[in-house]
């Protein structure tokens, strides 16, 4: 038994994140944490909010709520529509917590003792109309990479360059729009990741299994010249981890706060700390200490692209840089973006499907297949209604739920609601086997490697190989002359649906809970080999046809959809 550390990108707390967001963290991560625990495999699978920053103070503002007041509230929210969405976290922790509080701020004190801090007096722009400074999201303009013109003041989402308020062309407030700024001197801590270029070079360098998008972004922040400038890791907040050396004041860092993306990713191990404290489990550093066991844990990270020069680059700094045995991360799955119907979505402007919207309109297995069918890995992709329509009424409905009810029905009609006994397999069932066992190690190899669409793909082809078989079989035909062969012809059909249900539950685990509970079976163990997973449901062995567990969109459904959902969020 192998064990599974995984995280997720922890999803800012500034409101209901949509569906590209999903789709590029939290979704496939638990696509492979679910496969990973199908397998048999230990997993510990870990996500949380991202509480702290400009972000989390701009959005309670205009909440009109006191920060922690807003944080609390929002993370109920993200916790029930993930618990929705059956996003199988082991924990759902809070980057605010008390436990990353004392871990940031350990680091912290590592990273000073070992001589990578600097304190630096440096200019930062001061906004007079609102009476403070404007770090990050407080201040946008144009970006002096790539020229986009509301780049923010962390970080391009144009072209992903990290950025420095003070780099902006045309700077404003976020706050008040206003453009009267000036620089004023203000003293912060730097993270001296330029003194370790060799050792992430290394690092990466070593990681030759990592999907281009992952090196290519690293590559590129590494060797740009300026990808690895030291970090400030300090801002002049309210709202955030103070600064502090361990349990220590900071001389000259009073009323200041550690930079969100330095407590950020601390939050994956403090998480675990949570998971304990909330009487989940006993022990956290056998998954995140490799002094204490976790030099033979797998942990893998899912993220989208922008997210990958503060995982690949300054988390690891951090981790390296305290000299202490942490775990690293052994792989980084990346992903592109999904945009929404011919643009991108917009949390500002709302467009786009959110994931509470999305749920409100059909369940999540509906959602789940789409998104992970559709996951951008290889380039951008593209939300459409149509497609959504097509893909849902001919996979779901067609395919999968149309060879359930078939086989099902037939049953109960001629045989009863229980397994008929019949003969042995023939020609076609032996084929059928062989080619279920091809799809099914194809399909293993998909999952371990973690490329959703080929996977999802492949899972397809399993549903329509049965199908392709009932359709040959044709029991019904068989039936009037051969009822003995009819009669093993469905007895492999249903035990195909158990199969199927253990596959699916990756992608579909609603569906497929259900058509275990349909087949009366508790036997969800991973398939070794086809022919002996289809005899697991013996003669005699009692089912129920199940509720049609995927209905078909129809057409004035999707166009009511396009309207809903084309501008501001209702
Ligand atoms: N909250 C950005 C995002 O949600 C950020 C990720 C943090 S991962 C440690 O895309
Ligand atoms: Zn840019």
């Amino acid at each position: 038994m192998a064990r599974h550390l995984i995280t997720s990108a922890i999803p800012y707390i500034n409101g209901i994140k949509h569906l590209g967001n999903l789709v590029g963290s939290q979704l496939p991560a638990d696509l492979f944490a679910r496969y990973q625990r199908g397998r048999g495999h230990e997993v510990m699978f870990l996500c949380a909010t991202d509480e702290h920053g400009t972000p989390a103070e701009l959005a309670a503002a205009k909440a009109g709520k006191p920060v922690a007041e807003y944080c609390a509230e929002m993370h109920e929210t993200q916790a029930e529509i993930a618990r929705g969405f059956r996003l199988s976290f082991d924990h759902f922790g809070r980057s605010s917590s008390p436990q990353n509080h004392r871990l940031t701020q350990h680091f912290a004190a590592r990273l000073d003792q070992a001589g990578l801090i600097e304190e630096r007096v440096e200019t930062q722009i001061y906004s007079k109309a609102d009476g403070r400074y404007l770090p990050d999201r407080y201040i946008e303009g144009t970006c002096p990479n790539c020229g986009f013109e509301s780049a923010r003041g962390d970080q391009c989402d144009n072209c992903t360059k990290q950025l420095d308020p003070i780099d902006l062309i045309e700077p404003r407030s976020v706050i008040s729009g206003s453009t009267d700024l000036e620089p004023r001197e203000t003293k912060h801590l730097y993270l001296k990741q330029s003194g370790m270029r060799g050792q992430l070079q290394d690092w990466i360098d070593s990681k030759g299994d990592w999907p281009v998008l992952t090196t290519s972004i690293a590559k590129k922040w590494l060797n740009d010249g300026d990808g690895l400038q030291d970090r400030g890791i300090t801002r002049d907040l309210d709202w955030g981890i103070p600064v502090k050396k361990g349990e220590e004041d900071w001389p000259g860092m009073e009323g200041k706060v550690f930079y969100v993306w330095f407590d950020a990713p601390i939050e994956y191990i403090a998480c675990a700390q949570e998971w304990v404290d909330a009487g989940k489990g006993d022990d956290w550093e056998r998954w995140w200490r490799t002094d204490r066991g976790a030099d033979d844990v797998r942990y893998t990270q899912f993220m989208g692209k922008d997210n990958v020069p503060f995982h690949t680059l300054s988390f690891p700094a951090t981790i390296l840089g305290s000299g202490e045995p942490w775990k690293l991360v052994d792989y980084i799955k990346s992903f592109n973006y999904l945009n929404y119907d011919g643009g991108q979505f917009s949390t500002s402007r709302g467009r786009g499907v959110f994931m509470d919207q999305a749920l409100e309109v059909l369940p999540a297995d509906y959602w789940r297949w789409w998104l992970l069918s559709h996951a951008p890995e290889s380039s951008d992709a593209e939300f459409t209604w149509e497609n959504f329509q097509q893909s849902v009424n001919k996979d779901l409905a067609d395919v999968l739920g149309n060879f359930v009810s078939r086989v099902t029905k037939f049953c109960r009609s001629k045989f009863g609601e229980e397994v008929p006994a019949g003969g042995a397999h023939g020609e076609r069932e032996t084929a059928l086997i062989a080619d279920l066992e091809r799809r099914l190690r194809a399909y293993e190899g998909h999952m371990d490697a973690i490329e959703v669409r080929k996977a999802a793909m492949e899972l397809r082809g399993i549903w329509v190989a049965g199908n392709e078989y009932l359709q040959d079989a044709a029991p019904w035909a068989t039936f009037k002359t051969e009822p003995e062969t009819a009669a093993m012809q469905i007895r492999l059909a249903l035990n195909l649906i158990r199969l199927y249900a253990v596959l699916s539950a990756p992608f579909i685990p609603d569906a497929s809970a259900q058509l275990m509970q349909a087949m009366k079976t508790e036997d969800d163990a991973w398939p070794g080999d086809v022919a002996q997973a289809l005899s697991a449901l013996q003669a005699g062995h009692g089912f129920a046809v199940p509720e049609v567990s995927f209905r078909k969109i129809t057409d004035e459904e999707r166009e009511g959809w396009q309207v809903r959902f084309a501008g501001k969020r209702d």
